[in-house]
């Protein structure tokens, strides 16, 4: 190979050539790197499944350096060099720290089969993302295939399971940087396992067209994955209730009877979803009017009773060729099923028996699939769809199409061609959402869509929520579910649940009790169980179960306006809802990820962290971690004493540094397990809103807005609503307060609600505060107002008061001395 030559330059980029290989590299931001490489001293296709145009090709200037041993390209906030000798690409930050490195003299190995890249690994660098591989969060030291696939049962360590997220986090003493491969072929990363210095990537096919965000800080990295990847729209509101669902409720009394038993018996719920049973023969948009006669009537008086209906619409559809069937006649005679490589119909059995599958890589055929969904939406009046099955699975030896299938891409963006399944197999599950998720908003542009989506590729939370498919019913899933959920997060779907319970096997009292507790932590809570396990509604196990998992229902029921602010930040931020350690301490010990001591712990936002037993099965005391800052106990509101310093160890076994920044230091408490909650801390600084229990979100709240003050220095919080329900929020119809409080060491404090931003009518009058950490209490008052009344409670250090709300904003002063060190914990 020839040295590489500067080929072209742009405002963002250059382009460089060897005689056989071309390099592009350009800054879509000063953050962000795009990086193309191809054969034959060309690029392949400016094309993406997961990166529209418009930030494929968004710039930032870079000013352009060379020397004779390569080119180095500056933005503001890092630096890109190529070796003209090798081609090897570095990149680094404006002072010379090292963000990311080829490993190798070239900086690839382009072949007919596909391409590997590599990349230094450094041993404290601890990496995440990719979706929702089982196992540790940290996937240090792992190799995963890229393949989405159905995985009945799957166990921990079991690779690759239903979604292709090719994104990965690394991680390091407080700086990150990300990286995303978008090529849709079958794909692998090795972290570590084949070199322990390297990182090594690549594909079996597709192009080599990579993402490179430097951070540093890994919220950064998580928010610019979601400015390039697209951000997961707000929600419904229901969306965030608790759901109840089964693989099948059977009939329409087993649903009626589902919907009455949730209200008797005070369980706060939103959502019925209704499995493969409610269709006629397992055809999708088709009603089995025997088991659910007057099906739309059934769920008129649903929504009366405050449910939200989602409804299963699984991607194959029957081949029934005698003209019976709508949704195969009008997909047949618009041309709208993948073909096989004869050109023949692709027919292969799944649940309604022989089967063909929409090409949603077609627009024609994906506008054909969102007029079934608004058809059958229409005519049913069921809330949300699901998709499920679309690895894609089918019951073949494979699990899924041939490789050699072909989709016929037709779609914007797009050179129209015919592509192997090879090709698109990772993709489809997410098309086939995007074209759900099209059809409803056709249906009704002014409402929010639902989608739950099984497979996915990058991007795929623009189109719906996820889950993590079929788990079990064991400790070991309980566990799982956490560290799934939180890389899901930092690999862009801020929305996504685990089947509470577990799906497969049966649960056990306690098991179902504990993974609800930790479920309503989550950012969808959904009890999903299979077909002939025993049932695992809240009140199946007697009354002191169903008096614990009520509470812990009702306990996301108050904190809805704390989960609901949560939702819009993540639709704008891309910063997930349920976050690890590091995401929000990422300075903490060093900057060593936290989350190896604490791997079941996670933070709800930024003002809560739950801490669960870590082995829910054994008896016995647990460590839990507290990072820097001051915590109060969620429960009691009482600040928690930091007696034991934790000691923190990375890869390499430092740790002796680590305790050099008293500010950066963690704190280690014992707790014993309590069957009846888990521990959860509100963060010292936080300002939590809440309400009163509701039943269902479509109820409003009795009594006041309340604001929970976890007094420190200085506390902030934010609140945001609107209608739950449309779009109306893009034309100001909602409204957003920022709440803040100040305690001085001279005893005064502040506590600031500002003005309201939006137009949005609060369904409260009153606002309740109350301040938690205060030792002493002396005066209050408010302007505009005067004195209020006030409640101190001295032994609870909490001070309570109420006020009419305003949508001008208020300011209130008062006297009293905020706690600043708790007793140490015995
Ligand atoms: O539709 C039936 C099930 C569903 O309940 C489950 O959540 C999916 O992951 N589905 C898989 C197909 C059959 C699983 C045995």
């Amino acid at each position: 190979m020839t040295r590489f030559a500067l080929s072209q330059r742009f405002a963002n980029g250059v382009q460089c050539v060897s005689d056989t290989i071309m390099i592009e590299a350009r800054a879509l931001t000063p953050s962000l790197w795009r990086i193309r490489i191809g054969e034959d001293a060309t690029l392949p296709a400016d094309e993406s499944w997961a990166v529209p145009a418009e930030r494929r090709h968004a710039g930032t200037t870079v000013t352009i350096g060379e020397s004779p041993q390569g080119l180095i390209l500056r933005t503001a906030a890092s630096h890109l060099h190529i070796a003209t000798a090798t081609g090897a690409i570095t990149i680094e930050d404006t002072e010379g720290r090292l963000i990311l490195a080829d490993a190798q003299d070239a900086p690839v190995l382009p072949g007919r089969t596909g391409f590997v890249l590599a990349k230094r690994l450094s041993p404290d660098t601890r990496l995440f993302g990719l979706g929702d591989k089982p196992g540790r969060l940290d996937l240090r030291q792992r190799s995963f295939a890229q393949w989405t696939t159905d995985s009945y049962a799957f166990e921990a360590g079991q690779d690759p399971l239903y979604k292709d997220i090719p994104f990965f986090i690394g991680y390091e003493r407080g700086r990150s940087f990300g990286v995303l491969l978008d090529n849709s072929w079958r794909k692998f990363f090795d972290f570590g396992v084949s070199d322990p210095e390297l990182i090594r990537f690549g594909a079996l096919g597709g192009p080599i067209d990579y993402y490179v965000m430097t951070g540093p800080t890994p919220a950064e990295v998580v928010s610019a994955y979601g400015w390039l990847t697209g951000l997961p729209p707000l929600p419904p509101k229901w969306a965030l209730g608790y759901h109840h669902s089964r693989y099948s409720y059977q009939t329409r009394k087993d649903v009626r009877k589902l919907a009455r038993r949730a209200r008797e018996k005070r369980v706060p719920s939103d959502v019925i979803w209704l499995d493969l049973h409610v269709l006629n023969e397992r055809r999708a948009f088709t009603i089995d009017e025997t088991a659910f006669p007057k099906f739309r009537a059934l769920v008129e008086e649903l929504h009366a009773e405050k449910f939200r209906i989602v409804m299963i619409a699984d991607l194959h559809i029957a081949h029934v060729p005698d003209g019976t069937y709508q949704p195969y006649a009008t997909g047949l005679a618009r041309d709208a099923f993948v073909h096989t490589e004869q050109g023949a119909l692709y027919i292969d059995e799944v649940w309604p028996g022989p089967c063909v599958f929409p090409d949603f890589t077609m627009t024609t055929a994906r506008v054909w699939w969102g007029d079934q969904v608004i058809g059958s939406v229409t005519e049913t009046g069921v809330d949300g769809i699901w998709n499920d099955m679309n690895e894609p699975a089918v019951f073949n030896t494979l699990g899924t199409f041939r490789p050699e299938v072909r989709h016929r891409i037709a779609t914007e963006g797009f050179a129209p061609r015919v592509a192997p399944h090879a090709e698109i197999h990772n993709i489809y599950g997410m098309l086939n959402a995007k074209a759900t998720r099209e059809g409803l908003l056709r249906m009704a542009p002014d409402r929010r869509p639902f989608v739950m989506m099984r497979a996915s590729y990058a991007g795929g939370q623009r189109y719906g929520v996820t889950w993590t498919g079929d788990n079990v019913a064991t400790w070991e899933h309980l566990r799982l579910s956490t560290a799934m959920l939180l890389n899901l997060g930092l690999s862009g779907f801020a929305f996504a649940g685990v089947n509470l319970g577990g799906f497969v096997g049966n649960s056990n009292p306690d098991l179902l009790t504990r993974w609800l507790q930790v479920g309503m932590f989550n950012p969808i809570a959904d009890n999903h169980s299979d077909l002939g396990t025993a049932a695992q509604e809240p009140w199946v196990d007697g009354k002191a179960h169903l008096h614990i998992r009520r509470a812990a229902i009702e306990t996301r029921y108050r904190l809805l306006p704390y989960l609901y602010t949560l939702a819009e930040d993540a639709s704008r931020t891309g910063l997930p809802f349920m976050r690890p350690l590091f995401l929000e301490f990422p300075e903490a010990a060093g900057g060593f990820a936290l989350d190896r001591q604490a791997p079941t712990q996670f933070m709800v936002g930024a003002a809560l962290m739950v801490a669960p037993p870590p082995y829910g099965e054994m008896p016995g005391a647990f460590d839990v971690l507290l990072p820097p800052g001051g915590w109060y106990d969620f429960w009691t509101g009482a600040r928690i004493g930091t007696d034991r310093i934790a000691r923190i160890t990375g890869n390499s076994g430092t740790t002796k540094e680590l305790d050099a920044d008293p500010r950066q230091q963690c704190h280690v408490i014992r707790r014993e397990p309590e069957a009846g909650r888990i521990a959860v801390f509100a963060r010292a600084g936080a300002i939590l809103p809440s309400h009163d229990v509701i039943q269902s979100t479509a109820e409003t709240p009795s009594g006041p807005l309340r604001l929970a003050i976890y007094a420190d220095t200085h506390c902030s919080g934010t609140l945001y609503d609107d209608d739950g329900e449309t779009h109306a929020f893009r034309d100001g119809q909602f409204l957003r307060l920022l709440f803040s409080a100040h305690f001085a060491e001279d005893d005064s404090f502040t506590v600031t609600i500002s003005r309201q931003e939006g137009q949005y009518a609060p369904w409260w009058s009153e606002i309740e505060v109350t301040i938690h950490g205060l030792e002493t209490f002396g005066t209050l008052a408010v302007k505009p107002g005067g004195k209020i009344k006030a409640g101190f409670d001295a032994d609870a250090r909490s001070l309570r008061f109420t006020l009419p709300a305003t949508p001008e904003g208020v300011t209130i002063s008062g006297t009293g001395r905020r706690q600043k060190s708790a007793p140490p914990e015995d």
